[in-house]
C-alpha cells in the first residue's frame, strides 16, 4: 500500500483517533446508500428523469411508463371483494417479481466483483502483440469477480474451498477474460472429468446436503479414486482455501498459455497475482464462527475496503518459457495439475491490478458478469492443456443457459469497452441491430465491416499431427511428486493444518473404505503425514501406501512461494483491530493505540457492551461499531481489551466477552490489554504468553505494535490442541 493510499484511507475513515479529538460520531462507513433523492429512473437513452412530481421526487410508473397513482392496494371489486385481472399494474408487478432469478452458476455460484484498472509498468512488445502490454502506464479498464466454487448462491463465504479470480480486461482490441483460481493447480487433467468432479463435490442429489463443503462420502471417494488430483487435493487441505480475505489471497490463471508477438514468435506464460498487502489465510475453527458470525465476511471486506479508499491492488506476474525449457522440465507444461515452481522460472511482475470502484447494482454486474476463457486478444493464445481446451467449450454455453440468450454480450458489464462491429443480429434481447439494409459480408455496397488480416486475431500456427485416440501424455501420470514438494514446502503449523483439514473431512466421511484409501495415497505423498493422518483419525492399522504409476521424484526442492506464512506481509496494513472497551476505557490509551494502529494503515473497530457507545473515562462518549455479541474476535486480525475495572467485573459474566477472549487465544491471534482486564483473561483461560501484551496507561504500544506485522502468534496453537 502506497503512503497515498493510506493516507486517503485515513481521511475517508475518520480514524477513530481523529474521532476521539473531534468528539464526533464515527464516520468509518462504506459509501453511504443513495437517498431516495439521489434516485433517478432512467427510461430514455439520454437517462433523462421521467415524470418529476413534486421538488425532486420522481413519480413512480409502470414499466411501460404510466404514472401510477396508488402502490399499496390491489383493484378489488368491493372493499372486501376479489382482485381483478384487470389490473396490470399489478399484474406487471407481480409478473416481473417472479421472473427475477436466473439460473446461478453450475460452478462458483457465490461471488463478488469489483470495477478497477489494469496498468503495465513497461512495455512488453517483445514478447506479446498485445494491445493491453504496449505502452508503460496505459490503463486498461477491469471488472473482477471472486468466488466460492462448491456453495450455493447464498452460502457462507468462509466455505473451505477453492477461490475463483476471474478478471475481464476490456482492452482496445477486444475483452481478455483471465479466468483464474487462487490455486495453481486443478483437481483433473481432462475437462471430460470436470461434471464428475462437481458433482461429487456439490451437495450429494438424493439428500441435497451438505452445502459448500467438501467433508463427505461422495467428494472424498471422486477424490481417492482418481489419483491425478491428489497434488490439488493438498493444496485445498491447506490454508488457501480459507482465505482472510480476497485481498490477501494469490490468483493464478493455472494453464499455459502462448504470447504471441509481433513477428509471430511465440513464449509459453504462467499468469500470477501477488497481493500487495501479501498472504493471510484464517484457521479453520475461525472459518466455522465467521460463517455464523458474518456469512458475507468476504464481500463486506471487499466493500468496505474499496468504499474507504483503501483500494485492493494485485501485481500481474508472468512466468515466461520456451519450447527447450518444457521439453526438459520433468513434468508435462500442459498438465493443469502441475505448477512451475518460482524458484525454477522465476514470476517476472509487469503490472498492477487496483480494484477503486464498487459495483452499482450486484445482480447487473456481479450477476451478469459472463467470464470465458474463449475471450482472448491478439498476442495471447491458448496451448493444447486438455482442461483449458474443454473449458473453451464451456464457458459460451454456460453463458447461454444462465443468460438467457445469445446476447449476452449486450449486457453493460460485458460489452466491450473499444468499437466493434459484426452482422450478428435479432435474438432474446437485442439491443443493438445493424443498421441499413445490409446486414452480410461480402456486399457490393461497400457497406459495414470487413475483416482485417493485419489486425486481426491469428491462431498460433502450431504444427499438430497424431492418431485419433482418447489417451494422455505420459508425463502426466506423475501424481505424487509435486503434491509432496508442497507439502514439504510448508512451514510447521501449515503442515499441522493440513493434516487437521484432512483429519476433520475424512472424520466427517461415513465410509471407513473411503478414509483409508485416502490415507493410502497421503502415505505415499509423505509417510509421517499418512501416518498422522490415520492416528488422527483412529484407523484400527495403518494401510499399504498407494502404488504411484511413475516412480515418484522424491528430491524436488522445497518452494518457499509455496507456503502462506513464508509469503506474509510482516505489517498490519490493511488489517483490523477489534478493541473491547466498556464505560471508564482510558481515553488514552485507546487513543494512543489507535492512533498507532491507524499510523500502519490498519483500521480499529471497537466492540462494547452496547453499540450506542461507552463513555471514557475522561467524559467522551464514542460510539461501537459492534455490541459484544455481533462482534466475535474471529472478525478481526488482532484484539486488544480495555475495559475498565468495573467493565472487566460485568464482561467476566458475559459468556459473548469470554468468547472473545477464549477465541482470540485459540486462534493465535495476537492481544494486548490493559492491566484492569488481566481477570477477563483468567476468566476465558488465556494464560500469557510471548503473544499477548500487556499495555499501561502510559500508552505505550510499541511492542504490540511490532508484533502485529507477524499476524499470528503461531507457537499457542500446540499449547491449545490436545486432540
Ligand atoms: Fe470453470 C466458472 C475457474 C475448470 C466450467 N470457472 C468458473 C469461474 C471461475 C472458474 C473463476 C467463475 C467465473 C465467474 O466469476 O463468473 N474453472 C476455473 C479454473 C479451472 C476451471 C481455474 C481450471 C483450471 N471450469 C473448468 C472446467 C470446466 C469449467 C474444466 C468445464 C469443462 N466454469 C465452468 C462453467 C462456469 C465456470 C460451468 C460456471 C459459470 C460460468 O462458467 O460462467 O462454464
Amino acid at each position: 500500500m502506497t503512503k497515498r493510499a493510506c493516507s486517503s484511507r485515513r481521511a475517508a475513515h475518520a480514524a477513530v483517533s481523529h474521532i476521539m479529538e473531534t468528539r464526533m460520531p464515527s464516520t468509518s462507513q462504506p459509501p453511504k446508500p443513495a437517498t431516495i433523492a439521489d434516485l433517478k429512473i432512467q427510461r430514455g437513452e439520454g437517462g433523462e428523469t421521467h415524470q418529476i412530481a413534486e421538488g425532486d421526487t420522481p413519480v413512480l410508473t409502470t414499466a411501460q411508463g404510466t404514472p401510477v397513482a396508488d402502490d399499496q392496494n390491489s383493484l378489488k371489486a368491493g372493499l372486501r371483494g376479489p382482485t381483478l385481472i384487470e389490473d396490470s399494474h399489478f399484474r406487471e408487478k407481480i409478473f416481473h417479481f417472479d421472473h427475477e432469478r436466473i439460473p446461478e452458476r453450475v460452478v462458483h455460484a457465490r461471488g463478488y466483483g469489483a470495477h478497477g484498472f489494469f496498468e503495465p509498468y513497461e512495455s512488453l512488445s517483445d514478447i506479446t502483440a498485445a494491445d493491453l502490454f504496449q505502452r508503460a502506464g496505459e490503463k486498461t479498464e477491469v471488472f473482477v469477480r471472486f468466488s466460492t466454487v462448491a456453495g450455493n448462491k447464498g452460502s457462507a463465504d468462509l466455505a473451505r474451498d477453492v477461490r475463483g479470480f476471474a478478471v475481464k480486461f476490456y482492452t482496445k482490441e477486444g475483452n481478455w477474460d483471465l479466468v483464474g483460481n487462487n490455486i495453481p493447480v486443478f483437481f483433473i487433467q481432462d475437462a471430460i472429468k470436470f461434471p464428475d468432479l462437481i458433482h461429487a463435490a456439490k451437495q450429494e442429489p438424493d439428500r441435497g446436503f451438505p452445502q459448500a463443503q467438501t467433508a463427505h462420502d461422495n467428494f472424498w471417494d471422486f477424490i481417492s479414486l482418481s489419483p491425478e488430483s491428489i497434488n490439488m487435493a493438498l493444496w485445498i487441505m491447506s490454508d488457501r482455501t480459507i482465505p482472510r480475505s480476497f485481498r490477501f489471497m494469490e490468483g493464478f490463471g493455472v494453464h499455459t498459455f502462448r504470447f504471441v508477438n509481433a513477428e509471430g514468435k511465440a513464449t509459453f506464460v504462467k499468469f500470477h497475482w501477488k497481493p500487495k498487502l501479501g498472504l493471510q489465510s484464517v484457521v479453520w475453527n475461525e472459518a466455522v464462527k465467521t460463517n455464523g458470525a458474518d456469512p458475507d465476511f468476504h464481500r463486506r471486506d471487499l466493500w468496505d475496503a474499496i468504499g474507504s479508499g483503501d483500494f485492493p491492488e494485485w501485481e500481474l506476474g508472468l512466468q515466461l518459457f520456451d519450447e527447450d525449457f518444457a521439453d526438459q522440465f520433468p513434468f508435462d507444461v500442459l498438465d493443469a495439475t502441475k505448477i512451475i515452481p518460482e524458484e525454477m522460472v522465476p514470476v517476472r511482475k509487469v503490472g498492477r491490478l487496483v480494484l477503486d470502484r464498487v459495483v452499482d447494482n450486484f445482480f447487473a454486474e456481479t450477476e451478469q458478469v459472463a467470464f470465458m476463457t474463449q475471450n482472448v486478444v491478439p498476442g495471447i493464445d491458448f496451448t493444447n492443456d486438455p482442461l483449458l481446451q474443454g473449458r473453451n467449450f464451456s464457458y459460451l454455453d454456460t453463458q447461454l443457459k444462465r443468460l438467457g440468450g445469445p446476447n449476452f454480450t449486450h449486457i453493460p458489464v460485458n460489452a466491450p469497452r473499444c468499437p466493434f462491429a459484426h452482422f450478428q443480429q435479432d435474438g432474446h434481447m437485442a439491443m443493438h441491430n445493424p443498421k441499413g439494409r445490409v446486414n452480410y459480408e461480402p456486399n457490393s455496397f461497400g457497406l459495414g465491416p470487413r475483416e482485417d488480416p493485419k489486425r486481426g486475431f491469428k491462431t498460433y500456427p502450431e504444427e499438430v499431427s497424431g492418431t485419433k485416440r482418447r489417451a494422455r501424455a505420459e508425463l502426466f501420470a506423475d501424481h505424487y511428486s509435486q503434491a509432496r514438494q508442497f507439502y514439504l514446502s510448508q512451514t510447521e503449523p501449515e503442515q499441522t493444518h493440513i493434516k487437521d483439514a484432512f483429519v476433520f473431512e475424512l472424520s466427517k466421511v461415513e465410509t471407513p473404505e473411503i478414509r483409508a484409501r485416502m490415507v493410502a495415497h497421503l502415505l505415499t505423498v509423505d509417510q509421517a503425514l499418512g501416518e498422522k493422518v490415520a492416528d488422527g483419525l483412529g484407523l484400527p492399522s495403518v494401510p499399504k501406501p498407494a502404488t504411484p504409476a511413475r516412480p515418484i521424484i522424491a528430491d524436488l526442492p522445497p518452494s518457499p512461494a509455496l507456503s502462506i506464512i513464508k509469503n506474509g506481509p510482516k505489517s498490519f496494513e490493511g488489517r483490523k483491530l477489534g478493541v473491547l472497551v466498556t464505560d471508564g476505557t482510558s481515553a488514552k490509551l485507546l487513543k494512543a493505540l489507535a492512533k498507532a494502529v491507524e499510523a500502519e494503515g490498519a483500521m480499529v473497530e471497537l466492540v462494547a457492551p452496547k453499540v450506542g457507545g461507552v463513555k471514557l473515562d475522561d467524559g467522551t462518549i464514542i460510539p461501537a461499531k459492534q455490541k459484544i455479541n455481533g462482534g466475535p474476535s474471529v472478525l478481526y486480525d488482532a484484539v486488544a481489551l480495555l475495559p475498565s475495572e468495573d467493565g472487566c467485573a460485568l464482561l467476566m459474566k458475559e459468556a459473548t466477552a469470554r468468547d472473545f477472549v477464549a477465541d482470540a487465544f485459540a486462534h493465535a491471534k495476537f492481544i494486548a490489554f490493559a492491566p484492569s482486564a488481566k481477570p477477563l483473561l483468567d476468566k476465558a483461560g488465556a494464560q500469557l504468553d510471548g503473544g499477548m501484551f500487556e499495555i499501561g496507561a502510559s500508552g505505550d504500544v510499541k511492542s504490540f505494535l511490532s508484533a502485529l506485522g507477524e499476524l499470528r502468534f503461531w507457537e499457542r496453537e500446540k499449547a491449545v490442541h490436545a486432540v
